[in-house]
């Protein structure tokens, strides 16, 4: 990209953007300069190859140079600029790695009066706990966050020769306005280094101190890491932004008012209120922005072993949505237990608190919801992010329609592919305004149309209880009456929620009826155990011999049931106990033992009734005597992964021969084989693969895992105590 690379400042900062230059390839030439008093260090750059050579004075550094980083604290910007405006060269791109942009930008007016044009300010946001040189690394800003704040003259060519320099050294570059950025560095960086500096100063000041150090565990070094940054240059970032920093300070003194006087009084349940909410925020925080930046999560399975004992398997997922949807559209409070504190249905409660529902918890799976009724939502400020979560998407897509406010809804890579226009198709027909891409997939654009959506009567082509749900959400908000004929059966916890709450919706044959003539009234929630995540461990002591399992508290609603009937007709050992009603759903206890199974034509009209069941039954088939045929399941392919294609891949991988077709796929039981799998992101194929560890001959690895915290993050844990031998690595 560059002939001659110059770096003002050589230190940590400096010296990394000059080993990665170098690393990528990105210039043929890198030199340093500093003031005398550094020379020390530029020649240990140089000694450590980290810069080829060194000046200690300005015109020699810069000449010839066609890229000068200005990498120096952000308090001696306006002397560097000095510095360099006799030398400045039109054909030069100048940029700097400032913490700060309002400081630097004002710098740069000091001395030149207008900002130059190809002066492009940037900010790396990246650091470690070393400064100095010799703590450089050429990866530090890899998968790292990266902002550009260019001015209004700033030369586009410039700005993009510097955006594309810090995408091949491997930073996910933004841009943004020079305030804008200023302001959030104050809240998520500035603010965050002055609590951990003030805390380490306050306990370091105590007369126990070594005492309080001595006993100091994870939690203190993870809060203080910062505090051992380089002091004088945080001196500088925070002088030069105390005007966004002294609101956020006085903010952060009364929330610890707040606490202080909750503690005082007692007020426990309102501390718990207020932690749990920190701890479902900073979980969000990972999935969205971390989650997407980094972590990888490979299982890695060894083979044998047999499930035995008992367990709760987590809430079941769809009840979860649908717990908050219509929690918050009814008048009064409404507590959930049993919620399933899982990535997918953190995702639906964060966008209903994003349109101003106020929702307590979740604390061991208990919720409670302050319902605003069914015309209370307010406006969202910002786009609602949904995950990975299909059901978020395609329910709230129905609902947002007929609101007096705009939305956007987004999701992560896998949402984004999946198919939209199956909702926004009869939403249109209602009188919706959806936008979608090209491809009918999300981003979701949505218009309010308060009082504008009319009653259509929807025969749907396939089997999906989320485009049902979807247009039974609108029709509450449509004018006359919205029915929806399904082809097969699906789940109906929407119909039966409504019901709980009071919502009038009728049911004729395979006919679904609701209108906009109903309030919903809140209702107390008991969510089940999640049968589809029960599935893995009924599948798991299915093939494992010597397996003994029972399932506790596992809703058996019928429509969901297809997955035990499937296993019974394979030959499996199921026992259905202490059958009971709650809140409107069915629920019991399952019992499975070890044995044999056998391969069968999957009837079709089990199919819908086990949807989301089928990777982990391909495994069953996989251990099955004989050739298990699947068809008629093509809404596979338009899941999380396409799961006919993800399945069959893997488990040929493992030895299986598994011949994917269309709408299904035709299994030859034998036997399972070791080997590298990946589920693609999917949650139940990673979840399915490691399951079919406890048959298989060699161990299996299976990239890729991270996503089963979307409907299961205790599924590792509990997996490894009935007996599989499964660690869970992170990278
Ligand atoms: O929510 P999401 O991502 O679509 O989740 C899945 C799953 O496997 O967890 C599907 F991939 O479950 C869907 C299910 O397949 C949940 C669901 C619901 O809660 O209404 C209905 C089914 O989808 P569909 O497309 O058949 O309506």
């Amino acid at each position: 990209m560059f002939d001659r690379l110059c770096i003002i400042g050589v230190g940590l900062i400096g010296g990394s953007v000059a080993r990665a230059a170098r690393h990528y390839g990105l210039c043929k030439q890198i030199v340093g300069y500093g003031r005398p008093e550094d020379k020390h260090n530029l020649e240990t750059a140089k000694k450590l190859g980290v810069i080829d050579d060194y000046y200690l004075q300005i015109e020699p550094a810069v000449s010839s140079a066609d890229c000068v980083v200005i990498a120096t604290p952000v308090a001696s910007l306006e002397s560097i600029f000095a510095a360099l405006k006799p030398y400045w060269s039109e054909t030069t791109i100048y940029t700097d790695v400032g913490s700060t942009k309002v400081s630097v930008v004002k710098a740069a007016q000091q001395v030149f009066g207008e900002v130059p044009d190809n002066f492009v300010p940037a900010h790396p946001i990246a650091g470690a706990e070393q400064s100095g040189v010799e703590a450089s690394f050429y990866d530090l800003f890899l998968n790292r966050r990266l902002i550009i704040t260019p001015l209004e003259n700033t030369s586009k060519e410039a700005l993009n020769k510097v955006q594309s320099f810090w995408e091949r050294c491997g930073s996910v570059v933004s841009v943004m306005d020079v305030k804008h950025h200023d302001s959030i560095l104050a809240a998520t960086s500035h603010l965050p280094h002055i609590l951990a500096f003030a805390l380490v100063n306050m306990l370091g000041h105590k007369d126990e101190q070594s005492e309080i150090f001595k006993y100091a565990a994870g939690g203190f070094r993870d809060f203080t890491r910062i505090a051992s940054s380089d002091p004088a240059m945080w001196r500088d970032i925070c002088s030069a932004n105390k005007s966004e920093i002294i609101p956020l300070l006085q903010q952060t003194r009364e929330q610890l008012d707040t606490l202080q006087h909750l503690l005082e009084n007692d007020e426990s349940q309102q501390l718990l209120t207020i932690f749990a909410y920190a701890n479902t925020a900073r979980q969000r925080f990972l999935t969205q922005f971390e989650g997407n930046m980094s972590k990888s999560i490979t299982f890695q399975v060894q083979p044998g072993g047999l499930l035995q004992g008992e367990a709760r398997v987590p809430g079941d997922k769809s009840m979860s949505h649908r717990s908050i949807m219509l929690g918050s559209l009814a008048n009064g409070v409404t507590h959930v237990k049993g919620f399933l504190e899982a990535e997918d249905a953190l995702a639906t409660l964060q966008a209903f608190r994003d349109m101003g529902v106020e929702i307590e918890g979740p604390v061991n799976g208990s919720l409670t919801i302050k319902g605003v009724g069914k015309h209370g939502l307010k406006a969202p400020k910002n786009e609602l992010y949904l995950g990975n979560s299909g059901t978020s998407m395609r329910l709230l897509s129905g609902l947002l329609a007929g609101q007096p406010f705009d939305s956007v809804l987004t999701g992560d890579k896998s949402l984004s592919g999946r198919p939209m226009k199956r909702v926004t198709g009869p939403l249109a027909a209602m009188g919706a305004d959806i936008k979608t891409t090209e491809q009918g997939t999300a981003p979701l654009y949505i218009t309010g149309k308060s009082g504008q959506l009319k009653g259509i009567d929807y025969v749907m082509p396939m089997a999906s209880a989320q485009v049902k749900s979807c247009l039974l959400l609108a029709g509450m908000y449509a004018d006359g009456e919205t029915s929806v004929t399904e082809p097969a059966p699906t789940r109906d916890h929407t119909e039966r929620m409504l019901s709980g709450f009071s919502y009038p919706v009728t049911k004729e044959g395979s006919k679904v009826t609701i209108n906009a003539n109903g309030d919903l009234t809140a209702s107390d929630i008991d969510v089940p155990s999640d049968i589809s995540s029960a599935a893995f461990f009924l599948v798991g002591a299915s093939i494992a011999p010597g397996s003994d399992l029972t399932l506790r508290h596992v809703g058996i609603n019928p429509t969901r049931t297809g997955v035990i009937d499937i296993l019974r007709l394979m030959g499996a050992k199921i026992e259905v106990l202490n059958e009971r009603e709650v809140g409107g759903e069915p629920v019991a206890d399952l019992h499975v033992v070890y044995s044999p199974l056998k391969g069968i034509d999957i009837p079709e009209h089990l199919v819908p009734l086990a949807i989301d069941e089928f990777p982990v039954l391909f495994v069953a088939a996989a251990c099955a005597d004989g050739q298990t045929r699947l068809s008629g399941a093509e809404e596979l392919r338009v899941k999380e992964s396409d799961r006919i294609q993800v399945m069959a891949d893997g488990l040929q991988i493992l030895g299986v021969d598994a011949q994917p077709t269309a709408d299904g796929m035709v299994i030859q039981g034998g036997s399972i084989g070791g080997g590298v799998v990946t589920s693609h992101g999917d949650h139940r194929i990673a979840m399915s693969f490691s399951i079919a560890g406890l048959r298989a001959n060699a161990p299996i690895t299976v990239l890729d895992c991270a996503n089963v915290n979307t409907s299961f993050p205790e599924f590792k844990d509990l997996v490894k105590r009935l007996g599989l031998d499964l660690v869970c690595e992170e990278a």
